[in-house]
Formats: structure tokens, sequence, C-alpha cells
């Protein structure tokens, strides 16, 4: 039986992880780099779990542009404000009944792929893994978590098991998931109520439990909660700040991805966190000033650009 071929849209943590984990069950994957950006033809991963640290290398091709037609599995690994124009570039080369795969944090920039392209299977990912490269061709997989898979559109549905069948083959820890709008919307929540604020804050995950800070989880905890029942979806059952909390603490010694992205200098996911969160409550008529105040701070003080 002939393997799937996968092709990674975008050769940063994520990507190189996604593309290292499927080429070591046994795909060829293709992973797409920007034009100009010297990509790695081979990549050393080195995996931790339990503090154990185990290593692979994995043989991938690697291009910047692909033939018309050619993309049947496309995986998006870019942050979200790039993934539409990202799509939008490689288009060409999806085939006709081509899936997409897409892996960005936050909420938005999914919906916008999927509605803008409804004719592909459109697929998304909420992932709790955490990443990071050390130079061109080498990543860490510093923390194991769960990749949840689900369709977003119809023709997402055809294929999704066949997506699950295939990454099921890999390392990764995989859940079929039946419903990703709601597991979007949770990693959501916990993302609302730790990024923006480690970042303002230029601060660890554990150190928001700090009373001033944790009023401040608190309280955006509340106003996700609040959005979550406008919109009729299913709250957690130990609620959303003993979510939150729990992986506050299990992260302590984190710096999240966004205070990463501003000791970078590099745009924040800020849009389609807090950003996603403030559109929602507008749609509903309700009030999140926390949210919107921790989206604005960091639109200002990180000289982000206007969404
Ligand atoms: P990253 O910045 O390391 O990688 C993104 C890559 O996409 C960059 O190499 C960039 O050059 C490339 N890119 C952007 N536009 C492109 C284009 N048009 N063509 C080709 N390449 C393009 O980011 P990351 O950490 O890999 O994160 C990717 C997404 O996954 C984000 O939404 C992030 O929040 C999410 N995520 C990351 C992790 C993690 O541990 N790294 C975990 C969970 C979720
Ligand atoms: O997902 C994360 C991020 O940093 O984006 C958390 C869960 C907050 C871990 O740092």
């Amino acid at each position: 039986m002939s393997q799937t071929h996968w092709t990674v849209l975008g050769a940063g943590s994520l990507g190189c992880l996604w593309a290292g984990y499927l080429n070591q069950a046994g795909f060829p994957v293709t992973l797409l780099h920007r034009e100009g950006v010297a990509a790695p033809e081979s990549l050393n991963l080195t995996r931790f779990q339990a503090e154990q640290a185990t290593a692979f290398e994995a043989r991938l091709t690697t291009a910047s542009a692909c033939p018309e037609k050619s993309i049947s599995r496309l995986v998006v690994a870019t942050k979200a404000h790039d993934a539409l124009n990202a799509v939008a570039g490689i288009k060409h080369a999806l085939t006709d009944n081509a899936c997409i795969v897409l892996l960005q944090n936050g909420m938005g920039s999914q919906q916008a792929v999927a509605e803008q392209y409804p004719e592909f299977a459109i697929i998304a990912v909420c992932i709790t893994d955490g990443a990071y490269r050390t130079g061109p061709g080498h990543v860490i997989h510093a923390g194991q978590g769960v990749s949840r898979v689900g369709a977003l559109n119809k023709a997402g549905q055809k294929v999704w098991r066949q997506v699950v069948e295939d990454l099921e083959q890999t390392d990764l820890i995989i859940e079929a998931c039946e419903d990703i709008n709601q597991a979007l919307w949770n990693k959501l929540a916990i993302n609302i109520a730790i990024n923006g604020l480690t970042a303002l804050d230029q601060c660890l995950n554990g150190e928001l439990m700090q009373p001033e800070r944790y009023q401040r989880v608190s309280l955006l905890c509340q106003e996700t909660e609040a959005v979550m029942k406008g919109l009729k979806l299913q709250l957690p059952e130990q609620g959303l700040l003993q979510l939150a909390t729990d992986v506050i603490e299990g992260t302590a010694k984190n710096r999240s991805s966004m205070l990463q992205d501003t000791l970078r200098g590099k745009i924040t996911e800020i849009d389609y966190i807090n950003g996603y969160l403030v559109q929602q409550a507008e749609r509903l008529n309700i009030e999140v000033p926390e949210s919107l105040s921790i989206y604005r701070d960091v639109k200002q003080r990180f000289n982000q650009p206007s969404s």
C-alpha cells in the first residue's frame, strides 16, 4: 500500500517536530520553508520523556515551492497570523480533494482558512506539546502533550478518520476529537488566562499564582466562561479557573509562547487569543473588560500590527 505523502508548510518548531515524527513513522515528508531561508535536509529531534532524552534523525525533502496539483495532505505549521496567507501562497499546488491540517494556537485563523477554502477538507489540531528549535535542523520535544484532531468542515468529516489513523502511527499522542470546536475553546480559555498576562508582566507561568496576578487570571476565566455559556459550549467540570490553575502549576517554570514572542520582538498571537474572545463577546453583547485591556495593552506595549 502506498504511504500518504505529507507536506509540512512552515519549518519552525512545530513544523519540524511534525515533519520529524511523520518521517520516523515511515511517511514520505516534504518540509516547505520560506523562499530564501535555508532549510535542513535532515532533522535531529530530541525527545524528553520523564526527563529521559532520546534522539533520532529524520531525512526530509525540503523545498520552497511545489508543482501544480502535487500536494494532497498539507500541514500548516505557521503562526496563526501567517496561516491564511501561507495557504493562499501554496493553493496552486493543492490537488482538488486535498486535505489541509491546521496546527495553530488560539482561534480565528483556522475558521478563516475553512471559510476561504470550503472545497478542501479542513482538519484542526489542538496541541498541548511543547517544542522549540535550538538551531537549524535541531528540535527539542520538551513536553509530551496530546494532539486532538477533528474536522472543521463537511469535506474534513470524510477524511478525518484516515488522517487520525495515519497520525496514530507516529510517536505523537493523537486523540480523535468529535468536537474540535469545544477542544479549541478549552485550550483557548487557558491561553486567554495565561499568555497575555505573562507577556505584559514578563513573568513565568507559575508567577501568575502571585495574588494580584491570580486575581486577574480569575477575572479572565470568569469572562471566558460567560462567553462560552453564551455560545452554548460546555464548561469543564472543575471550572475554567481550576483548569487554568492546573496548567499554571503544571507549567510553572515555562515561559509562555507569547512571552517568548515578545522577548524575540515577534508578532504575538494576541489577535487569536484575547482578541478572539473580545470579538465573540461583542457579537453576544457581553462585556469582557479584562481581556479587552490585556488585548489593548499587548498591542500597544509590544508595537503589534493592527488587525
Ligand atoms: P515558529 O515561529 O517556530 O514557526 C513558524 C514557521 O512558519 C516559521 O519558520 C516561519 O518562517 C514559517 N512561515 C510563516 N509563513 C510562511 C509561509 N508563507 N511559507 C512558509 N513558511 C512560513 O512557530 P511554532 O512554535 O512552530 O508555532 C506554530 C503554531 O503552532 C503557532 O500557532 C503556535 O502557537 C502553535 N503551537 C506551537 C507549539 C510549540 O511548542 N512550538 C505548541 C502548540 C501549538
Ligand atoms: O500553550 C501555552 C503557551 O505558552 O502558548 C501554555 C499552556 C500557556 C503553556 O505555556
